[in-house]
């Protein structure tokens, strides 16, 4: 729809979106400047007009009923540490997934399109300080990360960054800045996700202003169609890239690469592989893996039925225990399979009614109070029953989630640097250090570990020529300034 003038893209779309019940859109036409009507069309172009009809009437004038599976049983899940039957194994996994960050056929692949509107923080959420000592970024310490798994692996991973209409310019800006944190540029793609229109009760889709359309990103659903319109898959494929290591941007303990998980992916067949803790408790507001119908899958928190997430074992233990926790090893062919030429990507639309500055009917904008828009999202871990093999691996909470996500309380910024500080705690008393406790036992004074300098305890140990002398009350930064 890009090609021709003003005037011939203005012509073609009143046609279309007359067809498409949508002409409102061009109800302010006349009175707008060319640079309006420019950005209206640009915004329209965004638009897969065929494929919302499609979805006006099971989704949006309808709340559309999903069925739960009718069984719903705990998942199997490989334990964080191996027992004694899988002691071998785990260690043959490790060598696989050495093997392969050591020939660059691993890519780091975060989200970070979301509007991270529950924080409250005016930017990309990437951009956020989280760290305890040093305030570094989410980018930065995901960046740390892989210089650290250069050092450890001799090869840098390739880093994908998925982002969105609203972040991009400024997440490319922010990197620029900060001369990529100390990464090559060559080894950084960033690429932005799709969007989808949000919609009046009616089926109309929303105007945001007279030229513009209330527009937002297609949930972390769609990083998989992005990535193969952006053609970020056609160059990992070219760069030798078999598993995508993918993660949140609001997780800044996440093992951005891990030799264990990425093995285990591989030597199991898996097509895509998922992490999962503990639930912190019963209703804990994160993704449930349970086996739906026999096959791997999450329930949201908001599906699962309390009657089921209350369930205990006649042990007294929760028998939907598995929480997910967005991270996930994706085989790159798997991602082909599901987006390439002649496939049909069909994971199912999520409905939320959300609450928009949009223009009502006498073309002024409204701050409601209630919600008064219907957005739809596409969720990656739907992803997670079209996979041969899928396997879930359970990781440590306190190793490796503890994401940033609300202004205050539960995964805020505050216990994100707590539970770094804590974590940097454990390791240093692994290492043989003596760090102060206060009354409460908590570290004494603020621990950061860079984790260019340590990926782990094992890590930290091979590093350490001295013991660092910790004091109460005086910070302590390990790697860099
Ligand atoms: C997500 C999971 C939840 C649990 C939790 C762990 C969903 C629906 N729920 O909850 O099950 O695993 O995370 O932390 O996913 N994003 C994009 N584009 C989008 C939307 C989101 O890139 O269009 C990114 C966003 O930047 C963030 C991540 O996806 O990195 C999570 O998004 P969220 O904050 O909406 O998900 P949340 O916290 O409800």
């Amino acid at each position: 729809m890009t090609m021709g003038t003003i005037d011939e893209r203005y012509l073609r779309y009143r046609q279309s979106l007359q067809q498409f019940g949508q002409s409102h859109l061009l109800t302010y036409w006349e009175e707008l400047t060319d640079p309006q009507r420019q950005r209206l069309l640009d915004d329209l172009d965004q638009v897969d007009f065929a494929r919302c009809a499609e979805l006006i009437d099971p989704y949006v004038r309808n709340r559309p009923v999903i069925p739960l599976p009718e069984r719903i049983e705990p998942v199997p899940a490989l334990p964080a540490e191996p027992d004694a039957g899988r002691v071998g194994f785990y260690a043959k996994a490790v060598e696989v997934g050495t093997t392969a960050i050591n020939g660059g056929q691993v890519a780091a692949f975060t989200v970070a399109g979301g509007q991270g509107t529950r924080l409250g923080y005016d930017g990309p959420k990437g951009a956020f300080p989280a760290s305890p000592v040093r305030s570094a970024c989410l980018f930065r310490l995901f960046a740390e990360f892989l210089l650290g798994t250069q050092r450890r692996h001799g090869a840098c991973p390739r880093w994908f960054i998925m982002t969105s209409q609203a972040n991009h310019t400024e997440t490319v800006a922010l990197f620029e800045e900060h001369s990529y944190f100390g990464l090559s540029h060559d080894r950084v793609r960033f690429f932005r996700q799709g969007q989808m229109p949000a919609f009046m009760p009616d089926g109309r889709l929303a105007l945001a202003d007279r030229h513009r359309l209330a527009l937002s990103p297609d949930g972390h659903g769609g990083s998989l169609r992005a990535l193969a319109a952006s053609g970020a898959l056609d160059e990992m494929r070219a760069c030798g890239v078999e598993y995508i290591s993918y993660f949140q941007v609001d997780n800044p303990l996440v093992k951005a690469i891990d030799p264990l998980f990425i093995g285990l992916h591989a030597l199991t067949g898996s097509e895509m592989s998922s992490k999962a803790v503990t639930k912190a408790d019963d209703l804990e507001r994160v993704g449930n893996f349970c086996l739906a119908d026999g096959k791997v899958a999450v329930i949201e928190y908001s599906d699962l039925p309390d009657e089921l997430a209350l369930q205990k074992n006649a042990d007294g233990s929760r028998r939907f225990d598995a929480g997910s926790i967005a991270i996930h090893v994706l085989s790159r062919k798997f991602v082909e399979k599901l987006t390439g030429r002649g496939a049909t990507l069909e994971l199912p639309w999520h409905r939320a009614e959300k609450r928009a500055s949009v223009l009502n009917e006498a073309g002024q904008k409204v701050e409601p109070n209630e919600p008064n828009v219907v957005k739809l999202e596409l969720f990656v871990f739907d992803a997670i029953p079209l996979a041969h093999n899928p396997l879930v691996l359970y990781t440590r909470r306190e190793e490796e989630f503890s994401p940033v996500k609300n202004a205050e309380g539960v995964d805020s910024a505050v216990t994100a640097r707590r539970d770094m500080v804590r974590r940097a705690a454990r390791w240093l008393e692994a290492c043989g250090c003596r760090v102060p406790r206060d009354a409460a036992g908590e570290p004494a004074t603020d621990l950061e570990i860079n984790p260019a300098y340590a990926l782990d305890a094992d890590d930290l140990r091979s590093q350490l020529t001295t013991l660092p002398v910790i004091r109460p009350g005086c910070p302590l930064l390990l790697g860099g300034e």
